[in-house]
């Protein structure tokens, strides 16, 4: 019932309005925006964000609290081909991400055989070059994670906002769904939610999705479906930021709030019926 008050007050405000403040749905508040394909696959650097896409992810952000920066596979451990586990967070809420199922793995520059052309690749910005050669530099550069099945992320410390960059989705017809769990209970699931439109587009093209949930989770499953022969449609991930809503979403009408409005109503009418005997 809730909800509903969510979404029909929010229908009044139009769909561009929706977008720039999230659209709720149970169990999460949705930001998407995808803005069509990077115009130069060539060039490793990440396409400027369009306007809308900027809005997007600043209505996200503005909804949630996190520590650090987002996380984009370049140092540390992040080699072409090894681990897709990071940290997030500080102090009480410090986890580790870590892949519980599926394979997705670590790549960009330096993976044999890659060329930037096949659609998906780096948004972590700032990156330089250091190869004086310019040749592929498998350590520092450009790293992203990629999946064309299912996959989940697992937290050691639940968080309750996931947000983060798409590349390269549905150009050969597959889709993308996501489920957050709070170890087997179901909190929010793409699926569900009909203000959500998830699509994807031509050869890499570039989404931005991002997530608050209206309580905790410590999984996220990435579920994607091949619409034609397995394994044809690979998705970017990249520059994932996790963290925890800040409360400042608007919040959902309470019970005793309801109550006090029908009191209102109920006043309104003993009103009128007054008016109406006179
Ligand atoms: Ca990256
Ligand atoms: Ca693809």
């Amino acid at each position: 019932m809730c909800s509903v008050f969510r979404l029909a007050s929010a229908a009044v405000v139009g769909s561009a309005m929706l977008l720039a403040h999230g659209a709720a749905s149970a169990g999460a508040v949705s930001y998407y925006w995808n803005q069509g394909p990077k115009q130069n696959l060539a060039d490793p650097a990440p396409p400027a964000l369009s306007l809308q896409m900027q809005q997007v992810q600043s209505a996200f952000l503005n909804q949630i609290t996190y520590a650090g920066t987002p996380y984009g596979f370049e140092s540390g451990n992040f080699a072409v081909g090894g681990s897709s586990s990071f940290s997030y967070g500080s102090g009480a809420t410090a986890g580790t991400a870590s892949i519980t199922s599926g394979t997705p793995s670590v790549v960009g520059e330096g993976t044999p055989g890659l060329q930037l052309a096949v659609g998906r690749y780096n948004m972590t910005p700032g990156l330089i070059e250091t190869d004086p050669f310019g040749g592929p530099d498998i350590q520092h550069i450009g790293h992203w994670i990629e999946s064309s099945s299912d996959f989940s992320y697992s937290f050691t410390s639940p968080m309750s906002a996931i947000g983060f960059f798409l590349t390269d989705l549905g150009d050969f017809t597959g889709a993308l769904t996501i489920q957050l769990f709070n170890d087997q209970t179901l909190v929010y699931d793409t699926v569900g939610d009909t203000s959500l439109n998830l699509i994807g587009g031509a050869n890499g093209n570039l989404g931005f999705l991002g997530l608050v949930a209206s309580s905790n989770f410590n999984r996220a499953v990435f579920h994607i479906s091949q619409g034609g022969s397995p394994d044809t449609d690979f998705v970017g991930f990249d520059s994932f930021i996790i963290g925890s809503a800040n409360g400042t979403t608007p919040p959902l009408p309470e019970p005793g709030t309801l109550a006090l409005v029908g009191l209102a109503l109920t006043g309104v009418g003993l009103a009128g019926r007054r008016r109406a005997a006179r």
